[in-house]
């Protein structure tokens, strides 16, 4: 299998972070990676959109040809083929849990950076955009507040006492607001603790460049 990716890109950051936590733990997983540079804007060359009409990272390409083009997907592909540690939760409950946090981390802080990024100093050269911005701006400190309530607790990870795909999300959405220059409120120190404790990790120092 080939994963297509860029560095700093969240969507790819998550699927990577996620890959490493496994291999940490022991898992053999045997995936090129294959930069694809959304600065010289590759991704919306020929040979990338045969992969992925939208143009988007990542883009796993499996051992048949096929290619998985959502990183949601491919996230569940990736843990029902590797199981071990799991990282998507542990029984229904847990899996449903886990699930939430990973969705509030992504739609409501990773999506927010991502968009407040875009609108001030995109990477992809788009417009700057106040009022985008300023939506941006508005709707992140809900998520951020609901992940540093639940961190209060003193817990490891997001979803409690192990890592799982909710840290791997909410770490490639604070690397990029630290590309974008977001200031992340250093009043949620909960949110601080546990993304400096995340930083040490192997798998965060494999992934993450920022
Ligand atoms: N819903 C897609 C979103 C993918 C996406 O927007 N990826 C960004 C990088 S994080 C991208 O490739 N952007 C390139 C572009 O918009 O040209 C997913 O979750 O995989």
């Amino acid at each position: 299998m080939r994963l297509y990716f860029f560095p700093i890109a969240p969507n790819p950051t998550r699927v990577r972070l996620l890959l490493e936590e496994k291999r940490s733990a022991g898992a053999e997983i045997s995936i090129e990676e294959v930069p694809v540079d959304l600065s010289q804007g590759d991704q919306r060359r020929p040979e990338h959109l045969a992969r992925n009409p939208f143009g988007s990272l990542p883009v796993l390409e499996l051992d048949d040809g096929g290619h998985l083009i959502e990183s949601e997907a491919i996230l569940e592909y990736l843990e029902d083929r590797y199981p071990d540690p799991p990282l998507l939760g542990r029984d229904p409950e847990d899996r449903a849990r886990t699930r939430q946090l990973e969705f509030i981390a992504l739609l409501r802080v990773l999506m927010p950076i991502a968009r407040l990024v875009h609108a001030t100093r995109s990477p992809l050269g788009r417009p700057p955009n106040e009022e985008l911005a300023k939506d941006a701006r508005a709707s992140l400190p809900a998520g951020l507040g609901f992940l540093d309530d639940a961190l209060s607790d003193g817990r490891s990870f997001v979803a409690g006492a192990r890592p799982t795909v909710a840290d791997c999300t909410l770490a490639a959405a604070l690397q990029v607001a630290r590309f974008g220059g977001v200031e992340i409120d250093p009043s949620l120190r909960h949110l601080d603790r546990w993304s400096r404790e995340f930083r040490e990790r192997p798998s965060a120092k494999t992934v993450l460049v920022l």
